[in-house]
């Protein structure tokens, strides 16, 4: 039989497992190209995610990052080192905006949906804002935001 305190830890840890597995990884590659979405994209661009749940970009071609543009009251802001792996965790409700800082005015942004939408007429202004500085894929804000729901 183990020590009383080792079966508390187990049990404990059992616990923890539980309450932790309904939390998602969500991957999104930052891509030279995109399967479905053209050159230079987060892929999938538009992702629909509970709270709680974590975004994990992925480098799948060089010289990208990912930071965040607009975020729901409360949330924090990000920026990531170019080149590398790096997770956000999504602990508020709302509408997250981002971009590749590299690739922005090329239209490598993307969107993030929480829960509800709360702030969506916000995202809306903001996007409309930085698409208007966009030379490429200007319209990936747009695609984007019409599947929050
Ligand atoms: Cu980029």
């Amino acid at each position: 039989m183990y020590p009383i305190h080792t079966r508390i830890v187990a049990a404990v840890s059992l616990a923890l497992c539980a309450t932790l597995s309904h939390a998602a990884d969500i991957q999104i590659k930052m891509s030279d190209k995109s399967q479905t979405d053209g050159v230079l994209a987060f892929d999938p661009g538009f992702v629909k995610a509970n709270v709680n749940d974590t975004l994990v970009f992925i480098p799948a071609g060089a010289g990208h990052n990912t930071r965040s543009l607009l975020t729901p009251s409360g949330a924090e802001s990000w920026k990531s080192p170019y080149d590398k792996e790096f997770r956000v965790k999504l602990d508020k409700e709302g509408v997250y905006l981002y971009a590749c800082e590299a690739h922005k005015r090329m239209g490598m942004v993307g969107v993030v949906q929480v829960g509800n939408p709360i702030n969506l007429e916000e995202a809306k202004a903001k996007a409309a804002e930085e698409s208007a500085s966009m030379v490429l894929n200007k319209d990936r804000f747009t695609k984007a935001l019409g599947q929050v729901q």
